[in-house]
């Protein structure tokens, strides 16, 4: 049956839906964290130049190969170039191991909603969170001790993900983002100016501010703001060049994006004021600097610490309802973008309906996530396997993206004619240069050096056989099943090139 393609209604819907994915849990829960681990204030330039260098520049070329190739990432990089499918269902891997574990914060976040309004983590935040709530194991492993009261919040993400699925791109996607990114940007500006109005405020911007330019010299901090930037901008996995895939004919990609990645670190640079203005808050009650903080990392930030701030400061449950309630809306519309990657790849290529194809993926995950990370060992496993999957797999991906085709196929011409072809904004030959040089060598030096001190220093000093299964495994996973989902028979794609959307 020969069904005709689902479609946004129009740019703006897609513009949503575009800023919807990107602004997520990593704005508000990875970025602030990511910010004060390198320098601060040092932090911000390095990422500057990642955005400009790495981040639109893949953006723009993962909307043009979606809207030209029309398709999900398997679809499109097979009518790329010969072999290229298996590409595709590389990135469709990512997303599926990244949406397994999403939904699983994203329960977290749903439940502390809830624990904001009598701050029922106690006097022992802490505590709360690693023993009471997560049951968490001493020891790194994989134990299969899942912990009961994390089922039912961790169901209702899932039904939630489902439902909208099932509506479709117009009528479920759009429409949640319509409906979640508004309310998201009024329930977040309510927090950080409530934020910049705390005791100590101005002493948490100062730390996020002041530049360190020593920090320049330090390639792990590039290293780190390169890395952010592709999570964040939820590019070179799937989930642009699926989106892009639903615009009209006649859209206009550059200024799209353009807008879609301002509007992302703007919202990111946001977070990171309301995040520290609030730690600010936290240093000048406990008597010590903003730099002398403890437990600014990773979940620990959002799920620890805010809840300690929270507990400090008058009018608390609000401040802790609108914080975990951003989180909730925020990663949404995220984990519906990842999920919608999955489910159109399995869709074109088995010929399934969008119900039947959901229902798989979303069953299918939903029960790695229980069993993988609702367990007492599950927060090791999310961290090793969303270090590994970023650092090792998106970056591969994005490599394998750009070298291929700026020299495999030699198509950045032709791709950058079809950006042009209906946009305010005209992309230059810098583009090319980026793409076709920058972003490869500074791509691959990254991939060298965090693989190499993955190898010999492992990460967090988990035991080895623990990364070898669970990091390594993760990418490991997503190179099987790429060359898995390749190789079974689907259905014929009879398109031509010369029948291209142009
Ligand atoms: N861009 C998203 C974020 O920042 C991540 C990819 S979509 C699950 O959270």
């Amino acid at each position: 049956k020969a069904t005709k393609r689902e479609q946004w209604s129009g740019q703006t819907g897609f513009l949503l839906a575009a800023i919807g994915s990107a602004v997520g849990l990593g704005n508000i829960w990875r970025f602030p964290g990511v910010a004060y681990e390198n320098g601060g204030g040092a932090f911000l330039i390095p990422y500057l130049v990642a955005l400009l260098t790495a981040g639109i520049p893949i953006l723009f070329l993962d909307y043009a190969l979606g809207h030209r190739y029309q398709g999900s990432a398997p679809t499109v990089f097979r009518r790329l170039f010969r072999g290229g499918e298996a590409l595709g269902w590389f990135q469709v891997a990512i997303s599926f191991v990244i949406m397994c574990y999403y939904g699983v914060i994203l329960a977290w976040a749903a439940s502390f909603t809830i624990f904001s309004v009598n701050e029922a983590w106690g006097d022992d935040p802490t505590a709360f969170f690693l023993g009471d709530y997560l049951e968490l194991a001493d020891e790194p492993g994989l134990s299969l001790d899942v912990v009961g009261h994390l089922l039912l919040p961790l169901l209702l993400v899932w039904l939630a993900v489902m439902f909208v699925m099932v509506l479709g791109v117009q009528n479920g996607v759009e429409k949640a983002n319509k409906l979640f990114l508004p309310l998201l940007v009024v329930l977040f500006a309510i927090l950080v100016v409530r934020a910049l109005f705390l005791d100590g405020a101005m002493e948490g911007l100062n730390a996020l501010f002041t530049p360190d330019f020593g920090q320049l010299t330090n390639t792990d901090v590039w290293l780190a703001a390169y890395g952010q930037i592709f999570f964040s901008l939820s590019i070179a996995f799937g989930i642009m060049i699926t989106y892009s895939s639903y615009l009209r004919r006649k859209s206009d990609l550059a200024s799209t994006g353009l807008v879609a990645g301002f509007a992302n670190s703007s919202f990111e640079i946001l977070a990171g004021i309301g995040v520290f203005a609030t730690l600010g808050f936290m240093a000048a009650q406990s008597g010590v600097g903003v730099n002398e903080l403890e437990g600014i990392t990773g979940p620990i930030l959002s799920f620890v610490t805010f809840p300690q701030i929270i507990s400090m400061m008058p009018g608390g449950p609000i401040f802790g309802v609108l914080f975990f309630g951003s989180l909730v809306l925020a990663g949404f519309t995220s984990m519906v973008s990842i999920t919608q990657v999955v489910v159109a790849a399995v869709q074109e290529k088995f010929d399934l309906g969008r119900a039947a194809a959901s229902a798989l993926i979303v069953g299918v995950c939903g029960t790695i996530s229980i069993l993988l990370f609702a367990t007492t060992t599950g927060l090791y496993t999310l961290d090793t396997v969303d270090k590994y999957i970023n650092e090792i797999g998106i970056i591969t991906s994005a490599i394998l993206m750009t070298v291929i085709v700026a020299w495999g196929v030699r198509k950045l011409p032709e791709l950058r004619a079809h950006l042009n072809r209906v946009s305010v904004f005209q992309v230059g030959m810098w583009w090319h240069w980026l793409i076709a040089v920058v972003v490869p060598i500074m791509l691959l030096v990254m991939l060298g050096s965090t693989g190499y001190s993955l190898l010999i220093d492992g990460y967090e000093g988990y035991p080895t056989w623990y990364l070898n299964l669970m990091g390594w495994g993760a990418v490991g996973f997503a190179i099987i099943f790429a060359l898995v989902f390749t190789a079974l028979p689907g259905r014929r794609d009879r398109r031509h090139e010369d029948e291209l959307f142009d």
